[in-house]
């Protein structure tokens, strides 16, 4: 390439707070639009989390967590490479959605279009009262690419799903949490600190039951439910007689560990 050599991170940025990586986007100038430059840092970034943190963290810098796709170089795409392109996402979010370990995303301000579909990909979404949520695809004359046909679909249904994108309006984070979309909400410039805390609590489990909370489920929900409980049995067998259940179970048993606690109360 004709380019000088880059930094090989500019649009995301990195920190590791104890067991939890942070991934920020980082690209406030375009409201954290998701280039195709954006989404490769973001897979070698993901690949950096898994062999270094617990968990993760995605949030965004600025005023909003992400615009959504780049509208910008979308419009120079043939079809061919629109595919290509929004395979290319289908493979980064897949690998949160089923890596090596728990994602949580902080939301706040514009959570729209693909970065509808990025949070859609992580295991827990915890949203501040800024956040506001929409699929303007219909708007723009596209359709989504980055996996929300299936992710966004299940967590809200089919119906609002459609009538967000028919309608192009936004809904606010007290309608996204009752419609599923975000499990918590926190009052504005509060959502990453929840979502550290939070991930910190996942950190600690036992590494085998990450996993498999996070290969299972997605997949056992794909599954007629005869063939969910048997997979379930397996899963929870294997999971159960490793080393760290057992060391895990005793010390539950032998009173060294932490009790369940009412909702509010310490975790
Ligand atoms: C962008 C993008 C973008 C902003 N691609 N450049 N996404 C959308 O349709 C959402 C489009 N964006 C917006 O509606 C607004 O920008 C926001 C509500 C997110 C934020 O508003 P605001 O007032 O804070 O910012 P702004 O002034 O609109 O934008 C600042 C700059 O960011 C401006 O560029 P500038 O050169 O004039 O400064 C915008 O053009 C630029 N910008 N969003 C490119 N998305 C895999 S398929 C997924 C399909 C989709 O994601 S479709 C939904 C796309």
């Amino acid at each position: 390439s004709d380019q000088p050599e880059a930094s090989p991170v500019t649009h995301l940025n990195y920190e590791i707070r104890g067991d939890v990586a942070l991934i920020g986007l980082n690209r406030t100038a375009k409201r954290n639009a998701i280039s195709d430059a954006l989404l490769e840092e973001l897979d070698a970034l993901i690949t950096r989390a898994e062999t270094e943190a617990r968990a993760g963290v995605i949030h965004g810098h600025g005023d909003h967590f992400c615009a959504g796709l780049d509208l910008g170089e979308h419009v120079r795409k043939t079809p061919f490479e629109g595919v290509q392109n929004s395979r290319r996402w289908h493979a980064v979010f897949g690998r949160l959605q089923m890596g090596a370990i728990p994602w949580f995303a902080a939301l706040h301000g514009a959570v729209v279009g693909g970065g509808l579909e990025l949070a859609s990909s992580v295991h827990v979404r915890v949203a501040d009262d800024s956040a506001f949520f929409a699929l303007p695809e219909g708007q723009r004359g596209i359709f989504v690419g980055g996996g929300a046909s299936v992710r966004s679909a299940r967590l809200m249904g089919v119906a609002r799903m459609t009538d967000l994108m028919l309608t192009g309006r936004s809904i606010d984070a007290a309608t996204a949490e009752a419609w599923g979309l975000v499990s918590l909400r926190t009052p504005p410039g509060q959502a990453l600190d929840r979502a550290v805390e939070l991930a910190a609590q996942a950190a600690g489990n036992a590494q085998m039951s990450n996993y498999a909370i996070i290969h299972a489920l997605p997949r056992i929900a794909d599954m007629a439910s005869g063939e969910g409980l048997f997979v379930e049995s397996i899963v929870s067998a294997f999971t159960a007689t490793s080393p760290e259940a057992e060391e895990r179970l005793n010390a539950f048993l032998e009173k060294r560990a932490a009790k369940v606690a009412r909702p509010g109360g310490a975790a």
